[in-house]
């Protein structure tokens, strides 16, 4: 992409009503919009990340046989007194009349719409197990929307909602989401913590919230400092073992980790005191298994072959695909602006031309440009006839993990200067050494 044809709004002037370095950078960066409290418009570079991180999720579900699907966002209330979830479910839930008078809804969650799916179509355990999931966009209406895309109102989530014979066998659809969402997490950069907590309007009794660890977390942490320590890092997974899910399982969750919803004071005092920790945490997703409170109210029943029906055993796992942007942010950032990961970026590689119409700077930079492109990357080439230093803090502020820098003085000797955000490093180099240096760094991802 050329930045003088791109929709790239970067604001000069720091916004007044951000009061985390996430929300600041995300409107400064030109990523989005407020249309209004807690709803967002997607500009293009905010739009781009949104697919990058759905891109990953995809894959890392796919790995696991999950299948994705989608759900219509505005839902019958019908549906929603199946379950008698659309009288309990309180304000938060956006409701609706049609021309019809007939009640609707906007969804906050899918479990009933799924359910209903499931018992229209499948009818024996022949048919089990399954894991269905979407990215859809979500809407609650939150009483003090903030943060930016931390806590909107519309939000970008993946809910997947797995459909069992047995509870045995629902919880491996747990802990294998557990492992599926480690591994995104750890893809996305992140250390995502899964902690027991809470099951709110979901329902169940058991469940785990993904905790990434930043001071301006909404949540309140307790956990052992050991659990820091854990990463799956490249690990083989046979998602079909229910051994190996478990064992990943018991590891990530033996030790100390808890939202304060589901603290005990007790069982933290057991944990050596130099290890106790109490933080701040944005919650990135949560798991839930809840057996068959949606399955026998709306009669998601399956021949069990020994001549019975029965209902089947679910569990719902959810991930804030649009929050995520923010966690990671608010975990890779510094002063001039945001530091993206390379497992996640918007663009590869910065391509800075200093002198933009100097035959010898253009040439060169359009050569690089088509070597990276050429290379399967995704090059952003500011050949904005500007100013250096706006170019700088545009590059630094959209936080692109690599720059390649075009100047008049180093290409007399046949160099180019390639940049580090994340270090602020540079070394010269030739155009063709710094190629084969940006295609390296993503070779192995
Ligand atoms: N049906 C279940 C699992 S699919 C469910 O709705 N779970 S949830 O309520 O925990 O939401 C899943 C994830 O969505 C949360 O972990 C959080 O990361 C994200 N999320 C929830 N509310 C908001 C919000 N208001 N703004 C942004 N993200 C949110």
């Amino acid at each position: 992409m050329r930045l003088s044809r791109y929709f790239l709004p970067v604001l000069k002037e720091t916004p007044r009503e951000a009061q985390i370095v996430s929300h600041r950078y995300m409107l400064q960066a030109g990523m989005i919009k407020q249309s209004s409290a807690g709803i967002y418009s997607w500009l293009p570079l905010g739009f781009k990340m949104l697919r990058k991180i759905e891109n990953i999720v995809h894959e890392e579900q796919a790995k696991a046989g999950h299948i994705a699907m989608l759900m219509p966002t505005l839902q019958s209330a019908d549906l929603w007194r199946e379950s008698g979830r659309y009288d309990g479910y309180g304000e938060e839930m956006l409701r609706m009349k049609d021309r019809h008078d007939r009640d609707m809804l906007f969804s906050p969650t899918a479990e009933e719409m799924f359910t209903d799916t499931f018992r229209s179509y499948l009818k024996s355990y022949k048919d089990l197990p399954l894991t269905l999931y979407q990215i859809q966009w979500k809407f609650r209406d939150e009483v003090r929307p903030r943060f930016g895309v931390m806590r909107g109102r519309e939000f970008l989530m993946k809910d997947g909602y797995n459909f069992d014979l047995t509870k045995e066998d629902a919880l491996h659809a747990y802990n294998r989401h557990l492992v599926t969402y480690l591994r995104t997490y750890e893809r996305l950069g992140l250390q995502a913590i899964p902690m027991r907590a809470d099951s709110g309007p979901i329902g169940g009794d058991y469940t785990h919230e993904f905790l990434v660890l930043a001071e301006t977390g909404e949540s309140e942490v307790f956990y052992d400092s050991a659990v820091t320590d854990i990463s799956l890092g490249k690990r083989d997974v046979d998602f079909d073992s229910h051994d190996q899910c478990q064992s990943i399982m018991d590891e990530f969750t033996s030790l100390y980790a808890r939202t304060d919803e589901t603290h005990d004071e007790a069982l933290f005092n057991a944990v050596p005191e130099d290890r106790r920790r109490v933080a701040r945490g944005i919650e990135v997703g949560q798991i839930f298994y809840f057996g068959t409170t949606y399955s026998e109210p709306l009669g998601a029943t399956v021949d069990d072959g020994k001549g019975g029906q029965t209902p089947v055993h679910m569990g719902s796992h959810g991930i804030g695909v649009s929050r995520l942007l923010g966690a990671i942010i608010e975990a890779s950032h510094d002063d001039k602006g945001i530091i993206w990961p390379e497992g996640v970026t918007p663009f590869h590689c910065g391509i800075l031309n200093m002198r933009q119409g100097d035959d010898a700077c253009d040439a060169a930079c359009e050569d690089l440009y088509q070597q990276l492109t050429n290379a399967g990357l995704e090059p952003l080439y500011d050949d904005r006839d500007e100013r250096a230093g706006a170019k700088f803090g545009t590059m630094d502020m959209i936080g692109l993990p690599w720059r390649i820098t075009v100047g008049p003085r180093g290409l007399k000797d046949g160099k180019v200067e390639v940049t580090s955000r994340r270090t602020g490093e540079s070394e010269e180099m030739s155009p063709a050494d710094a190629v084969a240096r940006i295609v390296g760094v993503y070779a192995g991802l």
